[in-house]
Parts: structure tokens; C-alpha cells; sequence
């Protein structure tokens, strides 16, 4: 039976300013949730936001009052080992609030698999792989340092994917930005740009025109995610995949995207799709309709950076990699062994659940309050 759900506030502080069209990132929050079991299991799960209110329409503090008043109440007293109905309960009664029932299936999920001894991942039929790939995300907006904090990556064999965030400058400008460093990291490295939807459609045309013939290997979310027929016509107009980023918030999106052709590639992402099941169901479409797959993160700490992978790790394709980078971006970690990252990849866990351990004196230190 589930007997308690607790939610916590943590403000982890980031290595450097992470700057994207929408938001600087200096502080990333992490929403805690831990739900406990009468069979003396307990299990985590986690949401974060991108610059509060900047990304999408929750923020960490929303997500926690909602799931105290509204989400929680629901859950107490169901049976504990059947996460299914459980997650059923809460979509039939429950409007939006997708990352927040992220939080709580990755938690009811996590404490499952430990009750069963497997890893989380075999949960959602089962890995195909033990590592993942995983970009690093250039984004202090400046040229050379993005450059050297690039070639440092590649020494540490830690990156070989760069994601460069871009949009708040002119499109010559962030153009020339881009150019600039995939001339600098060569040919043996690739560089992909994620614009946020800062372009409209004009903008995206040319911009898109330069960074092709430049070599670039990825355009994430171009223009407005209301745009669907203008993603469709960037998508056919160029050979350069088009990515989904914001306008993917589930598999009714997924659907429709791939009905329209709106998108060469998904940015798959655990909470905008509202949970680890239905990111699955994103990532089935996906294939259906022949769409590439890349594992996104919405700057998650260790708990939902290792829930994503252990979905990502279910993915039969995914030829673009991943971006599970967020443990790495802040000054701060809570588990107790930090995730593996090696070789370019991360190595997904394999313990039981999410195969992670809380270190609750460091949770406690960062706890706000
Ligand atoms: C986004 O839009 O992809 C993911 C990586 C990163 O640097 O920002 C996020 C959000
Ligand atoms: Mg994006």
C-alpha cells in the first residue's frame, strides 16, 4: 500500500550560467518526491523546470503544491505494486501537470522494480543497451570559451556531441557563433544547434540554408511549436534533420507529428511527455512512422536523469543520442555513488529500481527551507 508521498525542494547551484533563448539558467531546482510503502520499500522520482515559468507552463514550486494537494491524496492507500491503475487514477482525474505525474510514476516505479529486484528498466519491456551517448550543451554564449569548454570534453572523453544553444543573437550572428566552433572541433565531432523557437519561419530558412552547408548535423525546435506546418515545410525543404523539441508534450503529439511529417527526429523527454510509459508510447510512434530518436533532458538531476535513461536504454533506435548531461551541469550531486560516465556514454545503472542511492545528508543541505 502506499503510505506517504513527500515532495522537497532542492536549489543546486549550476557550474556556469547555462544561457538559452528563453532563459539563463544559474540555479536549476530540483523537485524531490519520495513515496513510501507499507512493505517498507520506498521509492524516488524527480521534476525539474528550465528557468521556472521560461520552458512550459510548470514550475518546480507548481509541481510540488500540486502534487501535496491534489495528486498525492489520490495515490494514498492504492496498492503500491500495481503502478498501472495507479497512473490510471491519476490521468482520469488529473488534467496537464505532466511533469508532475512524471515525478510520481518514475517514484512508484523505482519502488516496484526494487520490489522485484530488477532494474527499473525492465519494467518498460526490458534494455537493449548498457550506455547511452550523451551531447554536452555549449551554451555560455561566448565563442572561445564555448571552444575551449568543448576541446576539455573531448580530452575527458566525456562529449563528442555538442549541442549549441542559440537564438537570442541575429541570425548571421549566431550563425557565424556556430560556424566558428564546428571549424574549430573538426569533422570527427558533431555539432547540432537547438534555437528554442526563437526563429520564425524566414529566419529558420536562411539560418538553416548556412548551418546545412556548414556542416551541421542537427536543428532542434527551429520556430514556434505552434508552427506544426511550418515544421513540416522545414522538414521537407531541407536534408539536415529537423528536430521536435517543445512542441512534443505526449503521444497524442507524437501522433499528430508524425501523421503531418512535421519532424525528421523526436527529442524524446521522460517528463514533457508526462511519464515514462507514455515516453515509451512517444518513442513507438516514432519508430512506427520511421522518426529518428534522441533522449532529451529538461536539466533533470541523478534521480531523473537515471529514470531517462532507463527508458532510453528501452529504445531499439536511437540514432541521435542522447543529452543526459544535467548531473553534470551543477555544482552539486545526491547520490551517494555518482552516475558513470565513460567513454563518451553513460553507463546505465543496474542495480534494482532506478539501481541509484540517495545520500540524504547532501539532500537535506540543499533542501530549500
Ligand atoms: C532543451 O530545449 O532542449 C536541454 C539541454 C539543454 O541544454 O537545455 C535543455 C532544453
Ligand atoms: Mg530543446
Amino acid at each position: 500500500m502506499i503510505k506517504a508521498i513527500e515532495t522537497l525542494l532542492l536549489d543546486v547551484p549550476a557550474i556556469r550560467p547555462h544561457r538559452l533563448s528563453v532563459a539563463t539558467v544559474n540555479v536549476q531546482t530540483l523537485v524531490l518526491v519520495r513515496v513510501l510503502c507499507d512493505d517498507g520499500i520506498e521509492g524516488w522520482g524527480e521534476a525539474t523546470t528550465i528557468g521556472g515559468l521560461s520552458y512550459g507552463e510548470e514550475s518546480p514550486e507548481s509541481v510540488k503544491v500540486n502534487i501535496d494537494t491534489y495528486l498525492a491524496p489520490l495515490l494514498i492507500g492504492m496498492e503500491a505494486s500495481q503502478v498501472a491503475p495507479a497512473m490510471a487514477r491519476l490521468r482520469k482525474s488529473i488534467q496537464g501537470n505532466r511533469f508532475a505525474k512524471c515525478a510520481l510514476e518514475t517514484a512508484l516505479l523505482d519502488a516496484q522494480a526494487r520490489r522485484l529486484n530488477i532494474p527499473l528498466s525492465e519494467l518498460l519491456g526490458g534494455r537493449v543497451r548498457d550506455a547511452l551517448p550523451v551531447a554536452w550543451t555549449l551554451a555560455s554564449g561566448d565563442t572561445q570559451k564555448d571552444i575551449a569548454e568543448a576541446e576539455k570534453m573531448l580530452e575527458l572523453r566525456r562529449h563528442r556531441i555538442f549541442k549549441l544553444k542559440i537564438g537570442l543573437r541575429a541570425v548571421e550572428a549566431d550563425v557565424a557563433h556556430v560556424l566558428a566552433i564546428k571549424r574549430a572541433l573538426g569533422d570527427e565531432v558533431s555539432v547540432r544547434v537547438d534555437v528554442n523557437q526563437a526563429w520564425n519561419e524566414l529566419d529558420a530558412e536562411r539560418g538553416i540554408a548556412a548551418l546545412e552547408a556548414g556542416g551541421i548535423d542537427l536543428i532542434e525546435q527551429p520556430i514556434r511549436a505552434e508552427n506544426r506546418a511550418g515544421m513540416a515545410r522545414l522538414a521537407r525543404r531541407f536534408t539536415v534533420p529537423i528536430m521536435a523539441d517543445e512542441v512534443l508534450k505526449g503521444p497524442l503529439d507524437a501522433f499528430d507529428l508524425a501523421t503531418h511529417a512535421a519532424a525528421d527526429v523526436f527529442s524524446v523527454k521522460i517528463s514533457q511527455s508526462g511519464g515514462l510509459t507514455q515516453a515509451r508510447q512517444v518513442a513507438d510512434i516514432a519508430t512506427l512512422a520511421g522518426i529518428g530518436l534522441y533522449g532529451g533532458t529538461m536539466l533533470e538531476g541523478a534521480i531523473g536523469t537515471a529514470a531517462s535513461a532507463h527508458v532510453f536504454a528501452t529504445f531499439s533506435d536511437l540514432s541521435q543520442g542522447t543529452e543526459l548531461f544535467g548531473p553534470l551541469l551543477l555544482t552539486e550531486d545526491i547520490l551517494t555513488e555518482p552516475l558513470v560516465y565513460r567513454d563518451f556514454m553513460l553507463q546505465v545503472p543496474t542495480g534494482a529500481g532506478l539501481g541509484v542511492e540517495i545520500d540524504r545528508d547532501k539532500v537535506a543541505a540543499l533542501r530549500r527551507g
